[in-house]
């Protein structure tokens, strides 16, 4: 059984961390102990992206044209941790205040949102199936946490950008991390602990052909009852995915209330979300070989960090994928899949001639349909990315790049 696995890694981490000699110990403390050369890696995509500003700056200015994105103008993303507990309270305000604003989508549409919050999560469920493992998912997220930390700075009145979460930097304790160790300045505090709860089981979408994947379990499994986000209820879905929890009515459009479940834990996040994995993935060579490491090998156990990731946060709403933007850790983890895969395009060289901003791959994640089933055409520069009631939609064209169009920022 694959559990049998996983928790014989776990247990290697365990060991190493407390100093017993281990058979593992030197490969997991490799996996577990950000190496140089990804700090390397990561300073010279910054510097290629400050770069790349100055150089097309300069070049707009003697055309006449005045550029929307400067070096000047440039915001940086921060990981969660780095932020002052100031900023951190602010996000978590600015969050309750959207969860407090009405929603704009009709009700006839979604009875159960019932917040400006829900909106996005909305349109996620409506968009799941052509928005992941398709060639528009990494555009769309990015499109999606833009306008997300557009409500939260326009409606909310906050005056931060979006933080992220840096997986590995907590990968054998992310239930000690800022984002979840449940103090006033956290995302809220892991769900109550379940004794003896099983690991998510893992099944594909109607209609998808797949293995189904059983996970370790994590640390909670019951209701976030700790920080900000103590008995928070949500009201939409499950749309599918979650043991034991029937789907909500209308398809998870309907209104549902029960309380926000985590299982956050070191199991998923040590196996899938580890230096070595980040490492391995900004070495690809193309899209299609990045978003295999990315997002795991279609149809198979693997998941890769983008699965890893939300399965350390797992529960309710986060263990289903159509609703998983209702539990607000979502927008940290999307920050740092969006965040490697700005670093990973950086890394391609100057932006002129640095096909990593325009190639959408051809290989299964690049179709617009869920890995390419049913067959579908690939995705295109020109294809829209809707973002429904909640935000206003665009193209995929105007998302390559963090510093072109609308947006204008990198991270630290
Ligand atoms: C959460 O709800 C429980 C009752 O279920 C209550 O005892 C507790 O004080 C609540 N916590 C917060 C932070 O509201
Ligand atoms: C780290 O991740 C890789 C996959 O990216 C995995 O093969 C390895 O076992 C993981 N390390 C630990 C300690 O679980
Ligand atoms: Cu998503």
């Amino acid at each position: 059984m694959k559990t049998t696995t996983f928790l014989g890694s776990a247990l290697a981490a365990a060991l190493s961390v407390n100093g017993l000699p281990s058979v593992n110990s030197r490969a997991v403390n490799d996996d577990l102990v950000e190496p140089q050369s990804l700090v390397d890696m990561i300073e010279a995509a910054k510097a290629q992206v400050i770069a790349d500003i100055a150089s097309k700056e300069t070049e707009m200015r003697k055309r006449g044209v005045e550029p929307t994105c400067t070096v000047s103008k440039l915001k940086f993303r921060r990981e969660y941790g780095d932020l002052t507990r100031a900023q951190r309270l602010a996000y978590v305000n600015a969050v309750k205040c959207l969860m407090a604003l009405p929603p704009r989508t009709p009700a006839d549409v979604a009875p159960g949102a019932t917040s400006r919050f829900d909106d996005f999560i909305v349109v996620h469920i409506q968009r799941t199936m052509d928005v992941h493992f398709t060639g528009n998912f990494q555009p769309w997220h990015r499109w999606y946490l833009h306008q997300y930390e557009k409500a939260l700075r326009e409606e909310c009145g906050y005056t931060g950008v979006s933080p992220y979460w840096d997986w590995p930097k907590y990968a054998t304790a992310p239930q000690d991390s800022p984002i979840f160790n449940g103090d006033e300045y956290s995302l809220g505090g892991n769900g109550e602990y379940i004794p003896g709860h099983p690991g998510q089981l893992l099944v594909p979408p109607p209609g998808v052909v797949g293995e189904i994947v059983q996970l370790p379990p994590g640390l909670g499994g019951g209701e976030v009852k700790t920080g900000p986000f103590a008995n928070m209820t949500i009201t939409l879905g499950p749309v599918a995915g979650i043991p034991n929890v029937p789907p909500g009515p209308m398809g998870g459009l309907g209104m549902n209330p029960r309380k926000l479940k985590r299982d956050v834990g070191p199991g998923v996040n040590m196996m899938y979300a580890n230096y070595t994995s980040v490492l391995h993935m900004l070495s690809q060579p193309n899209i299609d070989a990045y978003r295999l490491v990315l997002e795991g090998i279609p149809h198979t156990t693997l998941l890769g960090p983008h699965g890893g990731g939300h399965f350390t946060i797992g529960g309710d709403p986060g263990g289903d994928v159509f609703i998983s933007p209702g539990d607000p850790a979502f927008y940290l983890h999307h920050g740092n899949v969006d965040r490697m895969w700005a670093v990973w395009q950086a890394l391609g060289g100057p932006s002129a001639s640095n096909a990593r901003y325009t190639d959408l791959g051809s290989g299964e994640y690049a179709h617009i349909t869920w890995t390419n089933s049913p067959p579908s055409r690939l995705a295109e520069l020109t294809d829209v990315l809707d973002m429904g009631y909640a935000a206003e939609s665009t193209t995929i064209g105007n998302v390559m790049s963090t510093t072109g169009g609308e947006l204008c920022y990198f991270y630290l």
